[in-house]
């Protein structure tokens, strides 16, 4: 998808932190710089699942990316899928967003078609998938509704299909959730953050993004009932993790 995003300033001046991080037009016109700048290995990850949908997609079915924002991951499986009788629904409950990615996306000949929903994903109807994504959108949903949506996700799977969750992650260990937050702040500033605006951005996200840590992942996903569950990319508290029906 190109980047037609301008720079993401939103935190860059003093008086900058008021309220929560919302999903508005403000951060929709930053959105792909922000998320670049912000989540390490973000491009290697939207790559890989439309990889990942090309190896576990099957016709007629249909592949959904839960929480699409701009539509990375599905305009990724798109140009990874050569079938156009399988169906990409993207979702988001941000107007925003919606109204945003759909000037984005194109038809392609040959390839799915890409179709975008507005709708909060905790009350979507999900059926016939062979592969559904949730990138980096768990983490916003309240850690009380994740286990029935991904029982859901489990249930519209296919047999065979694949769930991508990737996920801002926690850790017990302190020293090592010190060291790889470090690392991000890091990462963030030698991508042109500032500290201002890293403390801001922090804060205004610390009661909307509630991240988990892998353990508690991988057991909700047993529990579900998935029959296997990993991680196949990793950078620092940033995971992307495979789960298969
Ligand atoms: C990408 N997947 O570029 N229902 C629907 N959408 C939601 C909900 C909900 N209940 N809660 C949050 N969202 C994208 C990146 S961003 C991650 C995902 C980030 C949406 C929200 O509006 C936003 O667009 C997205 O989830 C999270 O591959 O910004 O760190």
């Amino acid at each position: 998808m190109p980047d037609t995003s301008n720079k993401d300033t939103i935190y860059a001046s003093p008086g900058s932190h008021t309220g929560e991080f919302i999903f508005d037009e403000k951060v929709v016109d930053v959105f792909p710089d922000m998320i670049k700048r912000s989540v390490p290995g973000y491009s290697t990850i939207i790559h890989m699942i439309g990889q990942i949908a090309q190896r576990f997609s099957h016709p007629h079915t249909r592949c959904y990316d839960l929480g699409c924002s701009l539509g990375a991951a599905s305009v990724a499986m798109q140009q990874q899928i050569a079938d156009n009788s399988i169906e990409i629904i993207a979702v988001d409950n941000s107007s925003d967003m919606i109204k945003k990615a759909k000037t984005l996306a194109k038809n392609v000949h040959g390839a799915p078609s890409i179709t975008f929903v507005e709708s909060d994903i905790t009350d979507l109807a999900l059926e016939n998938a062979s592969v559904i994504v949730l990138n980096f959108t768990l983490q916003f949903i309240a850690p009380s509704k994740r286990a029935d949506l991904l029982s859901r996700v489990y249930k519209a799977l296919n047999k065979g299909g694949v769930l991508v969750l990737s996920e801002k992650l926690a850790f017990d260990d302190a020293q090592y959730s010190d060291l790889v937050t470090e690392l991000h702040h890091y990462f963030k500033k030698t991508n042109g953050y500032s500290d201002l605006e890293i403390a801001h951005k922090r804060a205004a996200i610390e009661n909307v993004l509630i991240p988990e840590t892998r353990e508690t992942h991988h057991q909700r996903l047993m529990d579900v009932g998935f029959s296997s569950a990993d991680i196949w990319f990793q950078c620092f508290n940033f995971a992307s993790i495979v789960a298969v029906k």
